[in-house]
């Protein structure tokens, strides 16, 4: 069916299941999703006002006009009124008629002032939850700045995602119900935009600057949004999902996240040797996470954009070579720089891939050289 036919049919099917009430729209999912912050709330309240204004007036002047047209129509002998304008209402009514109007749109307009304040001004509050929220091609990065946690968030690949693909990601944004949370927005690289629509915040994330929005969720569970302004090929392989739980749960949360850095880092700086299959273990895991997006669980990649990893030159050859690729990036393309990974992560990578895919090269790289190689 052409486009146009189905924005007509989904226009005129969203006016009929509007007209047919509320728990219809919501099964329909129709109408937004239910908000979970204040903010969203007073936005939402704002929606509601204005469709429910136009609706009524849509109901007022139709009926209004198919009685006129129906009961007054000539062939039943009406004629017009030629002295309609020498009436009292006749002279009068195009000014009272728009000065009720006018009315209507002062107070939606004061509304809307109103909420766009609070949406606008960032609570001047001590106790404020900062996050700082940085996108990337294509993941998004969350610092947790008052508690030295950051959270990488990838897209998790179709066979694993099922139904939900494209809408869930390895790693949650958690953040506690009750408290005011501020979101410092910034971009690694190009623009990106920071949408979940039951936050209503959408805000774009520009390199070079930093923005600010908040929210004070209200209610717990999973919200799902995504970046909302083009950002390359893989633009639509980077979606949000919020995790709203209670502040207790959260603070659990912030502690096995800490503690979670204490066994990483420690294990990545003793000086302990790994087996191959530590390694290979530890390195498919975070190779399918961090490094599949672009060149593929099959180390295939997607050429010409994304090499093979799966006998390439680079991945079979020398040593340093590699490590120096995965470690700096390759500036002016898609390749990052690795280096924030820890060692023990690094060595695992890297191992695999010089041994997955029938790469074989038997190579075992240890932590300790990928410090030496920093
Ligand atoms: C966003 C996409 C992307 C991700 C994610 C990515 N790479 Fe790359 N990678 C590239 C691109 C593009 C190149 C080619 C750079 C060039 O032009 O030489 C590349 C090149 C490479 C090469 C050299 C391959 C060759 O034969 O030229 C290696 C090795 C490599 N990447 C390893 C990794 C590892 C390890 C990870 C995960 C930690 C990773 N990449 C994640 C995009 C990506
Ligand atoms: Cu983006």
């Amino acid at each position: 069916m052409p486009a146009i036919y189905k924005t007509i049919l989904n226009s005129s099917l969203i006016t009929l299941m509007s007209a047919l009430g509320g728990t219809v729209q919501a099964d329909w999912a129709i109408n937004f999703p239910e908000p979970a912050a204040g903010v969203a709330r007073d936005i939402y309240g704002i929606h509601m006002l204005t469709m429910g204004v136009a609706t009524l007036l849509l109901v007022i002047v139709f009926a209004f006009v198919i009685y006129s047209l129906y009961t007054h129509r000539k062939s039943r002998g009406f004629e017009a009124d030629q002295n309609f304008h020498k009436t009292w209402f006749g002279n009068w009514a195009w000014v009272i008629v728009p000065a009720l109007v006018l009315g209507v749109d002062m107070t939606i307009a004061n509304n809307a002032q109103k909420v766009l304040e609070a949406v606008w001004e960032v609570p001047k509050e001590e106790d404020l939850l900062d996050v700082k929220v940085t996108g990337h091609q294509w993941w998004w990065e969350f610092d947790y700045l008052d508690h030295d946690i950051k959270v990488e968030s990838r897209y998790i690949p179709k066979d694993k995602a099922g139904d939900l693909y494209l809408r869930s990601v390895d790693n949650h944004l958690v953040l506690p119900v009750g408290k005011k949370i501020r979101f410092l927005h910034t971009s690694a690289d190009v623009l990106h935009a920071f949408w979940v629509p039951e936050l209503a915040v959408k805000k774009d994330a520009i390199p070079g600057y930093v923005t600010e929005t908040w929210v004070d969720l209200d209610r717990e569970g999973i919200f799902r949004g995504q970046c909302a302004e083009i950002c390359g090929t893989w633009h639509s392989r980077m979606p949000i999902v919020v995790e709203a739980v209670s502040q207790q749960r959260f603070d659990e949360w912030l502690k096995e996240q800490g503690e979670l850095k204490i066994v990483a880092a420690a294990e990545a700086a003793s000086d302990k040797t790994w087996s191959m299959e530590d390694l290979m273990e530890k390195g498919r895991g975070l190779y399918n996470t961090k490094c599949a997006a672009c060149h593929q669980v099959t180390g295939t990649g997607l050429p010409p954009a994304f090499p093979p990893l799966k006998g390439s030159a680079i991945a079979t050859g020398p040593i340093p070579a590699h490590m120096d690729i995965v470690l700096n990036g390759k500036p002016g393309t898609a390749m990052q720089p690795w280096n924030s990974l820890n060692d023990l992560e690094l060595a695992a990578i890297i191992t695999y891939e010089r041994n997955a895919w029938g790469n074989d090269t038997g190579d075992k790289i240890q932590p300790a050289d990928v410090r030496a190689a920093r």
